[in-house]
């Protein structure tokens, strides 16, 4: 009875319909990084805004934590596979941020502290859809997933949500960043599976 009654759990859980196609729950947080987690101290730290004309708007962490902070709960969706839900985070939106420049780009690439990129719809970050987090579960973001703070876009698979985001370049054309041009999709979208090219 015990086994049959786990196996119907397992089921019912991978049915839930918060789960896009093809993944499972988790309830740790792996930890995914290309490379070294990278040490930023609060005072060096910045975040820039570069446009497409070449306009830079800079905040440091003070500046940024007197932006409207927001508090966020959703679900993340990784590539290999893992989904947790409801995640809880503090951040400012990208649309508090990009209201300092102007511009008419389309995209952006999402530059972090360490040299990871990855590119951006922007069209698809505005409308509270996408923040740079400084607090995971109430606490500041550990080094290990993204401190001092990270991207997090959550409706697209989580190698959008740059750890240890250092700035974005606003861009005409769509450009493909470092996991993107290793054969992941440009765009990401969980929903469609749009996992590699
Ligand atoms: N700077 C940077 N950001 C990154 C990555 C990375 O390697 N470097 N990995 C991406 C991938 S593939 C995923 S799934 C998530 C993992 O975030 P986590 O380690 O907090 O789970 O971060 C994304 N952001
Ligand atoms: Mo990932």
């Amino acid at each position: 009875m015990a086994v049959i009654s786990r196996g119907f759990g397992a089921r019912r859980r991978e049915s839930d319909p918060r789960l896009p196609p093809g993944q499972y729950l988790t309830e740790d947080f792996p930890v995914l990084s290309a490379g070294p987690t990278p040490r930023i101290e609060l005072d060096e730290w910045r975040f820039d805004i570069r446009t497409e004309a070449g306009a830079l708007v800079s905040w440091t962490w003070d500046e940024f934590l007197s932006l409207p902070i927001e508090d966020v709960h959703t679900d993340i969706h990784c590539v290999t596979r893992w989904s947790k839900l409801g995640t809880s985070w503090r951040g400012v939106s990208l649309d508090t941020l990009l209201e300092y420049v102007e511009s008419d780009a389309s995209y952006a690439m999402a530059h972090s502290y360490g040299g990871y990129t990855t590119n951006i719809p922007l069209d698809e970050v505005r409308d509270g859809r996408a923040w740079v987090a400084f607090e995971f579960e109430g606490e500041p973001l550990d080094p290990e997933h993204g401190g001092p703070a990270r991207l997090l876009i959550p409706h697209l698979y989580f190698w959008k949500s740059a750890k240890w985001v250092r700035g974005l370049t606003l861009m005409d054309d769509d450009e493909p960043g470092f996991w993107e041009q290793n054969g992941y999709n440009m765009h990401g979208d969980p929903w469609t599976e749009e996992r590699y090219w």
